[in-house]
């Protein structure tokens, strides 16, 4: 079978410190200034593959809210306010293809493999 994917990026905030991406929130109150703030800077894009891995990167990424993210995880550690919660991790493997190909060109991916794979993994 296929390898789970995640799209994970680094908000502008994570950077510094609307895109079609966030289309299934497009009715919440909260829309336009979720747009603002994700058009307000560079981002950094990735393309993380391997078995659980949406899972994996959303535990380290931590709650949305900063405030109820554990200590120890991305937004725990890093984020004050939901809004300014530096980073993004696809919440499903459908999203996690659907945002790679969104947010990345045919041969704008790389794969590789790290030495210590195998010490990791079976
Ligand atoms: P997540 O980023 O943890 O997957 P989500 O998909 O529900 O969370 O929402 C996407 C982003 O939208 C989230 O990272 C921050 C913003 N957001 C979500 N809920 C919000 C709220 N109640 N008020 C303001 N911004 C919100
Ligand atoms: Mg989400």
């Amino acid at each position: 079978s296929e390898v789970e994917q995640s799209y994970v990026m680094i908000k502008p905030d994570g950077v510094q410190r609307g895109l079609e991406h966030y289309k299934d929130l497009k009715d919440k109150p909260f829309f336009p200034t979720l747009i603002d703030y994700i058009t307000s800077g560079p981002v950094v894009c990735m393309a993380w593959e391997g078995d659980g891995v949406v899972a994996s990167a959303r535990k380290l990424i931590g709650s949305t809210n900063p405030l109820q993210a554990e200590p120890g995880t991305i937004r725990g550690d890093l984020a004050v306010q939901t809004g300014r919660n530096v980073v993004h991790g696809s919440d499903s493997p459908d999203n996690g293809k659907r945002e790679i190909a969104l947010w990345f060109k045919e041969g704008e991916l790389c794969q590789w493999e790290s030495v210590q794979t195998p010490w990791l993994v079976k």
